[in-house]
């Protein structure tokens, strides 16, 4: 029986028999392939999407959360805290609810979808609404748990990182060696540094014989790492990814670096043409700025970057249900509603 990352991958991973797993079976998610999304990129890609979203709390967050809510038990907190775009807040309010701890949250005011916001209430976290962007937010907890007995669960936190990046190992281990390219969102930047440091990881055991080139993609309006300094007033559809100063942004440029990647922007009209393309081409469904890196290979095959043939694996990093209203107002057609009867249907199918 799969019971999660810490029991698949322990000897990756800083933890002992002391430290209590605190699991909701994260991890284990599905290599999709994507045939008909490659075709629309580019002739010479073949594309598998990594698909985050059926993670237990629909987003990667949850690897990371349950390294740093375990080691929170095994140091003994009794309170955890992290700022969130609402992907992070909504796994730890779970996973601290599984643990019974203190979860206490600070959001954005109303600039996080609707079902992450569902999320960290009903799992019973202390959730205050801050008159400022994620940055400011994060200031905050930064600021509160180096003076309290609080654990801060972001991806500051090494062991977030170090859960996450064993969704590199995943990679690997389904398709038998590393990808050519891999392609993820980038907000704070923790994912791309764990991402890196997984595959690293696995080289080093030989588990595959390469490495991937990392390619990244920010929003348009919240691109600090591609404009080369902190955006003040960041902005974009794509709420999760709506972060003007990363914590992590040497990390992410040194994978960048090393890989010999690319980390590049796109637009908001660009993340909702992919956003149709990947739930109209192959029935899965993202949030916007899960989709963000699919927009960037677009981008990329029309450019012409990808030369010969490549495996390109992409993380589709949270489910298309976070963002309700994203989906419906994308959508050109709302429902016709119809009487009860067969001529109204068929009318309204026009099969009449
Ligand atoms: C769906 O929840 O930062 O570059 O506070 O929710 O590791 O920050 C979310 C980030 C990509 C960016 N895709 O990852 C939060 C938060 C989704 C996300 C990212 C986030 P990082």
């Amino acid at each position: 029986m799969y019971k999660g990352l810490i029991d698949r991958y322990r000897e990756y991973l800083p933890v002992t028999d002391k430290t209590p797993v605190i699991s909701i079976h994260e991890g284990n998610t599905p290599l999709i392939r994507a045939p008909r999304l490659a075709a629309w990129i580019s002739p010479k890609i073949d594309l598998y999407l990594k698909y985050e979203g059926l993670n237990p709390t629909g987003s990667f967050k949850d690897r990371g959360m349950c390294m740093a809510i375990s080691k929170a038990m095994e140091e003994g907190v009794k309170t955890v805290m992290c700022a969130s775009t609402g992907n992070t807040s909504a796994s730890a309010a779970a996973y601290s609810a599984r643990a019974g701890l203190e979860c206490h949250v600070l959001i954005p005011g109303g600039k996080i979808a609707l079902g992450k916001l569902a999320q960290a209430l009903v799992h019973g976290a202390k959730v205050l609404a801050v008159e400022g962007n994620f940055d400011e937010a994060l200031k905050l907890v930064r600021d509160i748990t180096s003076r309290y007995p609080i654990a801060l669960v972001n991806s500051l936190n090494p062991y977030r990182i170090q859960g996450q990046k064993t969704a590199s190992f995943e990679i690997i281990d389904d398709l038998g060696n590393s990808p050519d390219f891999h392609a993820l969102p980038v907000g704070n930047a923790g994912n791309i540094t764990a991402y890196w440091m997984g595959f690293k990881e696995y080289h080093k055991k030989g588990k595959c014989s390469a490495l991937p080139k990392m390619l990244g993609f920010q929003a348009a309006g919240s691109a600090p790492i591609v404009e080369g300094h902190p955006v003040k007033h960041p902005e974009t559809i794509a709420t999760a990814i709506r972060i003007g100063n990363p914590a992590s942004w040497q990390s992410a440029l040194a994978a960048r670096d090393e890989s010999g990647g690319i980390i590049d922007k796109v637009t908001d009209e660009q993340i909702l043409e992919a956003y149709r393309m990947v739930t109209r081409l192959e029935g899965v469904f993202a949030e916007p700025a899960s989709v963000a890196p699919i927009a960037g290979l677009k981008l990329l095959g029309e450019s012409g970057y990808f030369t010969k043939p490549s495996v390109v694996t992409v993380t589709l990093t949270g489910h298309g249900l976070k963002d309700p209203q994203t989906a419906v107002n994308q959508s050109s057609a709302q429902p016709k509603v119809v009487s009860a009867n067969i001529e109204s249907v068929l009318q309204a199918l026009n099969m009449q």
